[in-house]
């Protein structure tokens, strides 16, 4: 009897997770943006001086207000690493796109990168959140710019919840705004991609 209880108060204790994982190039502040996440949800988190460029991957799951578990995945951006993410493809509820507003010189590196992403057929209608990063500093690109490029790319694919956000994974700005457009599409979207129950 106490087994069958057991099992069910297990079971009701169960939460919902999805998996987000973070995309973007080398340097776009995809660790930064984790470490940063920990922290505001109260977790241990690294000094982000201490931040160096990622080789495998950083996971984080936090629990929110709701009583959401949000696992993130976080993987390195360089070139010769970003083969690798495919192999994410299947599991991820979302994605969270790491863009540096600053670095004019990459904008069609990322465009061509994030075409690629949104093309793949393993993650058809999956959200997928811009984050314009490193607004903190004062050669930042408008985010209207930002948002025109993103949109050009956006409107040729299949339709699914996109958004460009505002943030600054430095000092924290915009982060949290950005968590509550994400939990509200991924649970639009349980349909189509379900939680796993943990
Ligand atoms: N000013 C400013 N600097 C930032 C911000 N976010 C990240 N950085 C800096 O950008 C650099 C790269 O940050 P990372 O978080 O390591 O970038 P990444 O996207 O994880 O890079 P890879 O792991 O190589 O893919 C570091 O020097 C960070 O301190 C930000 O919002 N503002
Ligand atoms: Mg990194």
């Amino acid at each position: 009897m106490f087994h069958l209880f057991q099992g069910l108060y297990n079971n009701w204790n169960k939460k919902e997770q999805y998996s987000i994982l973070i995309l973007g190039l080398d340097n776009a502040g995809k660790t930064t943006f984790l470490e940063t996440l920990k922290r505001l949800y109260k977790l241990s988190s690294k000094e982000l001086d201490k931040i160096v460029p990622t080789v495998g991957q950083n996971v984080a799951t936090i629990l929110t207000e709701q009583k959401i578990q949000l696992k993130f995945w976080d993987v390195g951006g360089q070139e010769s690493l970003r083969s690798m993410w495919s192999e994410y493809y299947s599991q991820c509820h979302a994605i969270i796109f790491v863009v540096d507003s600053t670095d004019r010189s990459r904008i069609d590196e990322w465009k061509h990168t994030l075409t690629s992403i949104m093309m793949n057929d393993e993650i058809e209608g999956v959200p997928v959140l811009m984050l314009a990063n490193k607004q903190d500093k004062q050669d930042r690109m408008e985010i209207q710019d930002i948002k025109e490029i993103f949109n050009q790319i956006a409107e040729h694919l299949s339709a699914r919840d996109s958004r460009v956000l505002p943030v600054s994974a430095l000092t924290g700005d915009g982060i949290l705004d950005s968590m509550t457009w994400l939990i509200l599409r991924l649970q639009r979207n349980k349909k189509l991609r379900p939680p796993v129950y943990k």
